[in-house]
């Protein structure tokens, strides 16, 4: 009996004494945490493949750019996305499930209220990153999917784009809809080809150097290296720095996406001379920030998600136009509040672009780019893509006939963006080769890039508070709604300030509010983010 395996297999994972929750980034904490969420996690992954007719779920083990003694989970919906909202209550529910006993009344409470037949098939596949405890938190979720007859695929180690993306193969395999080859071959092979086609013709300017994180990015790069075409080649010459997975204690140490969009700076390891372009991927390789040091003036010049996202939708705009297809497939762009303001202004105001705000977490920024035909969408940290709506893929694939040469040869460019970006979720590699293509493209190196906004001065804040759960947040989390009196004094303050804006929102990965600036000058950006962290305390 099923009911009872669970209950054993459950007893071998005990609850610590810890209340859990499902964030924007599934289940994140300290490793020594985890075990039983891992197991619990497992269970409901098999509830939500059996009320998907069988479809395959993937769970995810990784804490992306957090310490290496961190570690995380979670789920992978049938299309690649991440798992559906409405569920992340059950996952906590059920991990927060004091006893064994009550495990197993949830996992059947779950099933009935959702009407799941237990009976249908389950399949899950998994992978993790390269932190020291991911292979006993497998472990922990090998018991959870045997004891509930789930079937299932061990993907060792893997960025956790590429566990998407092989969601998304397996679950259109057979269909129209196809996305690629089920392996890692696959994923690399789709790339390769889709990058050769969009850089046909045209050269990338020098060799980018990669910070790998000293994550699994790492070997993973390393490997899809070997079917990327090198410069001399008519490809790209990549560099790999920080790739040890050797030394767990190294992950995100000094080094990554995190640490350089946090602390405006290259990492100390960087060998760079001023002008190489360079980028730093985390520590599951979703996130990507580029960066370099301006010879000009030596100044350290970073170009976040807010860039990629500007040079990825003006590209987009351009070719749709060349192609003769601006009328037929709308382009736009998703951001969050953290977006620089200088940013905003330029999709809005030069590239005539219109842009969403959403709250913060992948998941609402995704949700909001399928609403375009071309939905460009990032975090400023570096985290996005670009999403092709289904009335995109058919014109771009079969439906629109080009009237010229010029409108094929575009056209033929967006068809390979199209397999290039990956369509479940933010890729810091496949990013990277979108990066790399668009600046060939338009002739730019990393000071044309740079030029086409000046990034107004702004200072992110982390603000202990006694309980984040009092500040309600709306509107994409731009006005405090509660406690009541905070916003009207924000408003106050901030319009002493030439270009001020700010907003504070509690985290939903720490236990913090967060204080966001900006302003026409740094002084003042840091200024006004201190005064209002202090109306926040
Ligand atoms: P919180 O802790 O809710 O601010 C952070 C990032 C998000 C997102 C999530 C998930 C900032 C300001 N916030 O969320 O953008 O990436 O972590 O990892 O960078
Ligand atoms: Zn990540």
């Amino acid at each position: 009996m099923p009911s009872e395996q669970i209950l054993a297999a459950s007893a071998k994972h005990p609850k610590p004494d810890t209340t859990f929750q499902y964030g924007t980034a599934g289940f994140r904490m300290k490793a020594n945490l985890l075990d039983s969420v891992v197991f619990r996690v497992g269970l409901l992954a098999s509830l939500r493949s059996r009320k998907l007719n069988g479809q395959t779920i993937g769970v995810m083990i990784t804490a992306s750019h957090n310490p290496p003694e961190d570690n995380g989970i979670k789920l992978v919906d049938p299309m690649g996305e991440m798992l559906e909202q409405s569920w992340e209550s059950h996952a906590t529910w059920l991990a927060n499930s004091p006893d064994d006993k009550t495990v197993v009344e949830r996992y059947h409470t779950i099933a009935s209220e959702l009407k799941i037949n237990l009976e249908n098939k389950a399949n899950v596949i998994y992978a993790r990153d390269t932190r020291a405890s991911g292979s006993s938190l497998v472990a922990s979720l090998v018991d959870a999917l045997q004891s509930s007859g789930a079937v299932y695929t061990d993907y060792k180690l893997l960025t956790t784009p590429q566990l998407h993306y092989l969601v998304r193969c397996i679950n259109t395999k057979g269909t129209q809809y196809e996305y690629g080859e089920v392996s890692e071959k696959g994923y690399y092979e789709k790339l390769a080809d889709a990058f050769k086609r969009a850089i046909k013709g045209k050269t990338v300017s020098g060799a980018v150097t990669v910070d790998c994180a000293n994550g699994v990015g790492g070997p993973k790069l390393r490997e899809f290296l070997k079917y990327l075409p090198t410069a001399a080649d008519g490809g790209i010459d990549i560099k790999v720095v920080n790739d040890d997975v050797l030394k767990p204690e190294a992950l995100n140490m000094n080094c990554g996406a995190d640490y350089v969009k946090t602390g405006q700076r290259a990492p100390p390891s960087s060998k760079a001379s001023p002008g190489d372009r360079c980028c730093s991927l985390d520590g599951d390789a979703d996130r990507i920030v580029y960066y370099f040091v301006n010879p000009k003036d030596n100044a350290f010049q970073l170009l976040d998600g807010d860039r990629i996202a500007t040079l990825a939708a003006s590209f987009l705009a351009d070719l749709s136009r060349q192609a003769g297809l601006s009328e037929k497939l709308a382009v736009g762009v998703v951001q969050t509040a953290y977006a620089n303001g200088a940013s905003t202004h330029y999709i809005t105001s030069d590239l005539k672009l219109p842009v969403v705000c959403t709250a913060t977490g992948v998941k609402h920024l995704h949700h909001a780019a399928t609403r375009f035909d071309i939905g460009v969408y990032f975090e400023a940290n570096g985290h996005g893509t670009v999403l092709f709506s289904p009335k995109a893929v058919k014109q771009l694939t079969y439906a629109y006939e080009p009237q010229s040469p010029a409108q094929k040869t575009a056209l033929d460019t967006l068809r390979a963006l199209l397999d290039l970006i990956n369509q479940a979720v933010g890729d810091a590699l496949s990013d990277m080769l979108l990066v790399e293509v668009i600046l060939a493209h338009k002739g730019w190196g990393m000071t044309e890039w740079t030029r086409t906004y000046v990034d107004l001065p702004n200072r992110l804040v982390r603000v202990e508070v006694r309980d984040r759960g009092m500040f309600k947040v709306v509107d994409a989390e731009r006005q405090m709604e509660e406690p009541k009196n905070i916003q009207s004094q924000l408003n106050e303050l901030v319009q002493k300030y030439k270009d001020g804006r700010s907003f504070a929102r509690p985290s939903g990965t720490e236990d913090a509010m967060r204080v966001y600036a900006e302003a026409a000058t740094r002084a003042e950006a840091d200024q006004l983010a201190t005064r209002v962290a202090d109306l926040v305390k």
